[in-house]
């Protein structure tokens, strides 16, 4: 009798957990991940291609921003030359196959294509250079996941004012034209914008990056207000046009460290809540939510404060009724990037005007998380599970791809640090897929290679393979790393002594 009631729990348990082969530890269902999970690696155009100038290429706010201003990088460097993946992208497929992964992540330079950032001239070696790498890509069978935009906005239409000026969305409809064009018989999966979030800070503060404004509470709200238009116009075209002979998914990027209360609080709970919103709902909501538009607590708080401040409207654009329909539910899957975890309390702090300050929240970090090399990188697994699930709440349980996944440090091959990263985030992954029933289909680590990051120079390492800036063949060597995300990918499943042992004398990957 008691042995029939235990096998009975055994076989809920095994069924609600949807246990596999994999046998259960600390607390994980199960090692292994999915039928159909998808592993890939991640690079962006302006941090890896070099060739700034070749080829046709014209100069865009992250050409002009390093140049005019090499004091505002940590290391005064710039990305004229970075991985040089222009002349050495077969390098960075072999690195892609030798890890096994699915697929890579990769954007397009705006600028490549479109030198002038708009169609009355497409640079045709610009097409040639993506379409071999594509081509590459496709005779190893790595699926091509590819970022119409990553930051790099062409230096013209910056001229003109840039994301905040409403024009640029049409400018990049056209641009996505293009794109669907050439590329679209090879690209099923297609992200409009990398991280809007990210983008308007360098609107907001100058040192953070181009274009190089410190128009906090303004522009930078102008500029968001523009890359929502600009994803929905994509989206629809593909919808119009692509869609039936190309069959492809289209998303946007959205990033957000989960927002954790700082005290159990009340007010730090609305706090973190509120920051959710500000920092993450901004865009998400205009999209994934069932009515729309920003979220309301900042249409409130960004109204109020602007009349404080004297002024006749909110600093915060609106979105007409026509708008809020055509930008909802313009996402076939939801692509997210996550690195870590911030506290929020409840509070004021930023400059006057400013989101940060809109928002009424401070954040911080708990000096118990341990670091990486980027000050604005902690390592606390559990808040990827936190906010997966937070996702699926408040808009749904739409399949999730996530974007960027990764961790900074100095430098080195024995990257045991990087290791515990990407093995106690994926282990929360998985709690967050059997326990909770989170509907996640793909991971993406961040990067495949050592590159350019942005304000931090070459300071900061990201890669999984090493390139050594000074080595004038810029070889791409794996790191411990690379060697433990082999593995887990061979065998779909987060396998024991990921830390220690087996790993071979890396290799160097040179491709002629
Ligand atoms: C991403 N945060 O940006 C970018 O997409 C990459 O280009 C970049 O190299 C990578 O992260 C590492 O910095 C982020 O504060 C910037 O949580 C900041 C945050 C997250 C992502």
């Amino acid at each position: 009798m008691a042995a029939t009631a235990a096998m009975a729990l055994a076989a809920a348990l095994l069924a609600l957990f949807g246990l596999s082969r994999g046998s259960p530890q600390g607390g994980l269902p199960s090692r292994d991940f999915p039928p159909g999970f998808m592993f890939g690696a991640a690079t962006a155009a302006f941090q890896i291609e070099g060739a700034w100038n070749l080829s046709g290429k014209g100069e865009n706010i992250w050409d002009r921003w390093t140049h005019q201003h090499p004091d505002w990088v940590a290391d005064g460097s710039n990305a004229d030359v970075a991985c040089d993946s222009f002349h050495r992208f077969k390098e960075d497929v072999q690195a892609l196959v030798d890890t096994g992964f699915d697929f890579y992540r990769f954007s397009i330079s705006w600028s490549r294509i479109l030198p002038r950032g708009t169609v009355d001239y497409v640079n045709e070696e610009g097409l040639w250079y993506y379409n071999r790498l594509l081509t590459e890509l496709m005779a190893h069978r790595i699926t091509p996941v590819v970022t119409m935009f990553h930051w790099d906005l062409p230096q013209p239409l910056q001229d003109l004012g840039g994301w905040p000026n409403p024009v640029i969305a049409d400018y990049f409809e056209d641009y996505a034209r293009i794109l669907f064009r050439h590329f679209g018989d090879r690209v099923k999966y297609w992200i409009t914008i990398n991280e809007p979030a990210s983008i308007i800070e360098s609107y907001a503060n100058s040192r953070l990056g181009a274009p190089g404004l410190d128009d906090h509470g303004v522009a930078d709200y102008q500029a968001s207000h523009t890359l929502l238009k600009a994803h929905a116009k994509a989206y629809h075209l593909y919808d119009k046009y692509f869609r039936k002979t190309q069959k492809g998914r289209v998303s946007i990027t959205l990033n957000s460290a989960w927002l954790e209360p700082r005290t159990n609080s009340q007010e730090d709970r609305q706090a973190a809540e509120r920051a959710r919103q500000f920092y993450f709902g901004y865009w998400a909501h205009p999209i994934y939510s069932k009515i729309g538009d920003y979220p309301a607590v900042m249409k409130e708080r960004i109204m109020r404060n602007s009349l404080a401040e004297g002024r006749f409207r909110s600093r915060l654009p609106e979105f007409s009724p026509q708008w809020v329909k055509f930008i909802r539910g313009t996402a076939d899957f939801f692509a997210y990037n996550h690195y870590t975890t911030r506290y929020a309390a409840s509070g004021t702090e930023g400059e006057i005007p400013s989101l940060q300050r809109d928002s009424g929240v401070i954040r911080s970090y708990d000096p118990k998380w341990p670091s990486s090399a980027s000050s604005w990188l902690k390592v606390v697994p559990w808040g990827l599970r936190k906010m997966l699930n937070w996702i699926k709440k408040e808009y749904g349980n739409l399949p999730v791809l996530i974007t960027e996944n990764g961790f900074s440090d100095h430098g080195g091959l024995h990257d045991k640090d990087r290791i515990n990263y990407f093995v106690s985030y994926l282990q929360e992954l998985l709690k967050a897929i059997y326990i909770d029933k989170c509907n996640v289909f793909g991971y993406t680590a961040w990067s495949l290679v050592d590159n350019f990051e942005w304000a931090r120079g070459y300071t900061e390492k990201f890669g999984i393979y090493q390139v050594n800036f000074t080595d004038p063949n810029l070889a791409r060597i794996p790191k411990d790393s690379a060697q433990a995300l082999r593995k887990i990918i061979k065998h779909r499943a987060l396998v024991p002594n990921l830390l220690q042992g087996e790993m071979p004398e890396p290799r160097v990957v040179l491709v002629t």
